[in-house]
C-alpha cells in the first residue's frame, strides 16, 4: 500500500512565512508530509518550474443574495465556487443575509439549501444583520456564533439595512459577549442620501453620479465612527472594502493605539478609478460598486496599506450581476437614476492572479506577504487555521499551483462565473493559478473543470484568532 494517495513534486512552496523546495505528500485530503524522497503515489503532480501556494481564501464573496425586486444575483454557489476555483481558491465566505423580519435561523437554513450539494470549494457563512431584535441579539445570536458562525457584517447605509449607532452598539456588544468578529460597511448613510438627493434634482443621474454621491468624506466619517464604537463596546471589527487613503489612515491609527482593528481591500481599488464609470451610455455600470474606485492617489494608499499591513485581507468582494440584462446592470430603473443600478461586481476569480501580477510580479509585495493576504490572515481573521491557510503537515490538501511564468490578457471566458462581464477586462497579467485542489481532490487543472459539484463543503468555524 502507498504511504500517500498523492504526492507533488519539484515545486517551490510558500507560506506566509517561508520559502522553500520539497515534496508534498497528501493522505486522506490532508497533508502528510513535506520532505524529500517520499516514494510513490497513485497520483503524482510535476510542479518543477511551479509555485505551490496555500489555495485562496476569498473571505468576502455574496453568491444568490436577494438583491432588489427585478434583480437577480449573477451567480450561485455552483457557478460562484466553480469560478473561485479557476482562480486559485479553495475556500470562500459568502454573507448570509437576514432580510428584514426574517428569523436569523431562518436566514441561515435558507443558505444551507441553496449550497448544499451545490459547491466545488469549501464554503463558510458570515451573517448580515439587518434586523437586530431583541430576540436576534438575546437568543439567536449568541447560539449561532456557538454553532461556528463566528463573524457577522453590519451595514452603516443602504435603505433597509442600515443600522442605527445603537444598533450597532448593541450588535457589537453580543459580538464581544460571544466572542465574535464584527465586520462593517463603512459609509454615511445621510450623506449619501443627501448628495444623491441633489444629483437627482439637478438631473445628474448616469453611473458616473454614483461616485459623486459616496465622497471619500462619507467613508472616512463611517470608518472613524465605526471604530469608535468598536473601542467602547471592545469588540474585534474589520473594516471591510476600504478604497481610500483616509479610511486607511483611520485604520492605521486604530492600529497603533493598540485596538483590534482590521482593514480588508479589493482589487477594483488597485486597479479600478472613477473614471471607469463614466463610460458613455451605461457602460460605467459594469463599476458601480460601493465605496466606489476613486483615483491613482487611492490607488497608490491601497498598495501601501497592503505593504504596510494596515490590511490584512484583500477579498474580492464579488458581488455580480449580469451587464446585458435587464435583471442585472441595465435594469429599466437603473437607467432613470444611478441610485437604482444594483451595486457590485464580479472578482471571486481575478482577485488572486491581480495581486499575484500587480503585486508579486512587479515587485510591490513579497511572496509570503501574497499568501498571507489572500489566504491566511483569512484563516486567522475567520476562524479557520490551521486546517485552512496554510501547507503543513496535518493541514487541508488546500493547495493552488501556479505558473509565474503564464502570460496573457485578462478576459472574461477564462473566470467561468455566471456574469457577461469583467470590469478587469485586458489586464495584462504575468502568473496563473494551473492547478487547485481542494482537501486532496484535483477541482481545475490547465483550465479545465475536473472536480465534482458537491466536493466543496460547508466549514464550521472556531472563533477568531483575535476575538
Ligand atoms: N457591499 C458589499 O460588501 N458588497 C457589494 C455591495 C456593498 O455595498
Ligand atoms: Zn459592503
Ligand atoms: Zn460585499
Amino acid at each position: 500500500m502507498n504511504a500517500f494517495d498523492t504526492i507533488i513534486r519539484g515545486g517551490r512552496i510558500s507560506t506566509a512565512s517561508d520559502t522553500f523546495s520539497c515534496d508534498i505528500g497528501i493522505r486522506g485530503g490532508r497533508i502528510a508530509a513535506l520532505g524529500h524522497d517520499l516514494g510513490t503515489a497513485p497520483e503524482i503532480i510535476n510542479a518543477e518550474g511551479k509555485w505551490v501556494l496555500p489555495g485562496g481564501i476569498d473571505s468576502h464573496v455574496h453568491f444568490s443574495q436577494p438583491s432588489g425586486e427585478g434583480i437577480v444575483m449573477a451567480d450561485d454557489f455552483e457557478s460562484g465556487t466553480r469560478s473561485a476555483a479557476f482562480g486559485g481558491n479553495t475556500t470562500v465566505l459568502p454573507f448570509c443575509l437576514q432580510e428584514k423580519g426574517q428569523s436569523l435561523r431562518e436566514a441561515v437554513k435558507s443558505y444551507h439549501a441553496k449550497a448544499d450539494g451545490e459547491c466545488f470549494v469549501d464554503v463558510s457563512f458570515h451573517l448580515i444583520i439587518t434586523d437586530p431584535t431583541d430576540q436576534v441579539l438575546g437568543q439567536e445570536l449568541p447560539a449561532l456564533v456557538q454553532d461556528g458562525y463566528t463573524s457577522f457584517k453590519v451595514f452603516m447605509t443602504y435603505e433597509g439595512m442600515a443600522l442605527s449607532d445603537m444598533d450597532m452598539l448593541r450588535v457589537m456588544a453580543v459580538a464581544r459577549d460571544s466572542r465574535a468578529l464584527v465586520m462593517v460597511h463603512a459609509e454615511n448613510y445621510d450623506i449619501i442620501r443627501f448628495l444623491t438627493d441633489q444629483l437627482e434634482r439637478s438631473g445628474k443621474t448616469e453611473p458616473k453620479y454614483h461616485v459623486i454621491s459616496r465622497p471619500i468624506t462619507a467613508e472616512r466619517e463611517a470608518t472613524h465612527r465605526a471604530i469608535s464604537l468598536a473601542e467602547i463596546t471592545d469588540v474585534p471589527l474589520m473594516i471591510v472594502h476600504v478604497s481610500n487613503r483616509e479610511a486607511m489612515e483611520e485604520i492605521r491609527r486604530a492600529q497603533q493605539k493598540g485596538l483590534k482593528v482590521f482593514g480588508e481591500t479589493c482589487p477594483q481599488y488597485l486597479t479600478l478609478t472613477e473614471n471607469d464609470l463614466g463610460g458613455l451610455n451605461m457602460e460605467g455600470a459594469k463599476y458601480v460598486c460601493s465605496p466606489p474606485p476613486r483615483d491613482l492617489s487611492s490607488q497608490e494608499a491601497c498598495w501601501e496599506g497592503l505593504q504596510q499591513g494596515v490590511f490584512s485581507v484583500f477579498s474580492s468582494d464579488h458581488c455580480p450581476f449580469r451587464y446585458d440584462d435587464p435583471n442585472g446592470k441595465l435594469v429599466p430603473r437603473g437607467r432613470t437614476s444611478f441610485r437604482w443600478v444594483p451595486n457590485g461586481i464580479p472578482g471571486v476569480a481575478a482577485r488572486l492572479p491581480i495581486l499575484f501580477s500587480e503585486g508579486v510580479m512587479k515587485g510591490r509585495i513579497d511572496i509570503n506577504r501574497f499568501v498571507a493576504l489572500t489566504s491566511t490572515n483569512h484563516a486567522k481573521t475567520y476562524g479557520l487555521y490551521p486546517h485552512k491557510g496554510t501547507i503543513a503537515v496535518g493541514a487541508d490538501a488546500d493547495i493552488a499551483i501556479w505558473d509565474p511564468d503564464i502570460k496573457q490578457v485578462l478576459t472574461h471566458d477564462l473566470l467561468h462565473d455566471g456574469s457577461d462581464y469583467t470590469p478587469y477586462e485586458g489586464i495584462a497579467l504575468t502568473g496563473w493559478p494551473v492547478l487547485t485542489m481542494v482537501r486532496g481532490k484535483v477541482v481545475v487543472r490547465n483550465g479545465e473543470l475536473v472536480g465534482q459539484k458537491g466536493h466543496g463543503r460547508y466549514l464550521s468555524r472556531e472563533r477568531s484568532a483575535y476575538a
